[in-house]
């Protein structure tokens, strides 16, 4: 479904939602101020329903139209990554749909998701008839085609350490905290298996090595950003709450105060609410 946002003369923004993607005559619902749930063909609303010639109206910019036209992310709400895309989407007001990918099921690798995500990881993600996936191009993409409000900063020494800190997540610190710590101390148990404590144990100065870089590189400020919530934040977080969740996480946690205090800042906004009501 495609949507897109048109203005005529006296009236304004009126939303339309393509229901027909094929050629031939166009054919769209919309909310119609003076009459709603019907579809029409080639007519609008406007200046009286349903008979005015679509012709009246004029497309805003398309470029205009593709930002209106709503993000699909495919994935399983209690994946990380996943998650800092949801967070960025909220962040920005946009609404999307979250197409269901079971992680525990296995679904990430089914011949569907696989057709999205050809090493079978989550999330992949949809807009505008383009289907690309890795959390890092979807954020930027998304900072980018949605502008306000910005999720990098606006100087070249932040957004330095903004990347830096999401490229550390990545390499470092997702693979400590989720793969070798919360997996096989949270998940692993839940789903009747058994943890590999030697798979803990070496993962434990990782995991400490992580907490102490982003506690030395958040230092005083609010954000990793600086003054202002920034993609690092969005792309820390969930990770640290799975590895709250451990013993071991927790310690970490609450021996690296500034990012304890960090947390604590970030579960009161209402993206994390939103997206991961129990942080
Ligand atoms: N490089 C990928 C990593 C995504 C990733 O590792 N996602 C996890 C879920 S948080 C996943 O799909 N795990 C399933 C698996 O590895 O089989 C990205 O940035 O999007």
């Amino acid at each position: 479904m495609q949507r897109l946002v048109v203005a005529a003369p006296g009236v304004a923004l009126i939303e339309w939602e393509r229901i027909e993607q094929d050629t031939g005559p166009i054919t769209w619902s919309f909310g119609c101020p003076t009459s709603s749930n019907f579809a029409v063909t080639e007519y609008c609303c406007y200046r009286g329903c349903p008979q005015t010639p679509i012709s009246y109206v004029t497309p805003i910019h398309p470029e205009r139209s593709r930002i209106m036209s709503q993000p699909i992310v495919y994935g399983d709400a209690i994946s990380t990554y996943v998650r800092t895309v949801r967070l960025a989407l909220e962040e920005k007001g946009v609404s999307h749909t979250l197409a269901a990918v079971d992680l525990v099921k296995g679904q990430h690798k089914e011949k569907d998701h696989l057709a999205r995500h050809p090493w079978g990881k989550m999330p992949a993600f949809e807009h505008a008839g383009i289907v690309f996936y890795e959390a890092s191009a979807i954020l930027r993409y998304i900072d980018e085609v949605f502008p306000e409000p910005a999720l990098m900063p606006s100087t070249p020494v932040e957004r330095a350490r903004v990347n830096q800190v999401m490229s550390i997540v990545d390499s470092y610190g997702y693979p400590a905290s989720i793969t070798n710590i919360f997996i096989p101390r949270v998940l692993v148990p839940a789903l009747g298996g058994q943890t590999d404590e030697a798979q803990v144990d070496a993962a434990k100065p990782q995991a400490a090595l992580f907490l102490k870089e982003i506690g030395r590189l958040l230092d005083g400020a609010n954000y990793f950003g600086g003054t202002n919530v920034s993609l690092a934040d969005l792309h820390v977080l969930p990770v640290l709450t799975y590895l709250q969740a451990t013993p071991e996480g927790q310690a970490l946690i609450a021996a690296t105060p500034n990012i304890a205090a960090w947390m604590g800042r970030m579960s009161e906004r209402s993206s994390v609410q939103a997206v991961m009501p129990a942080a």
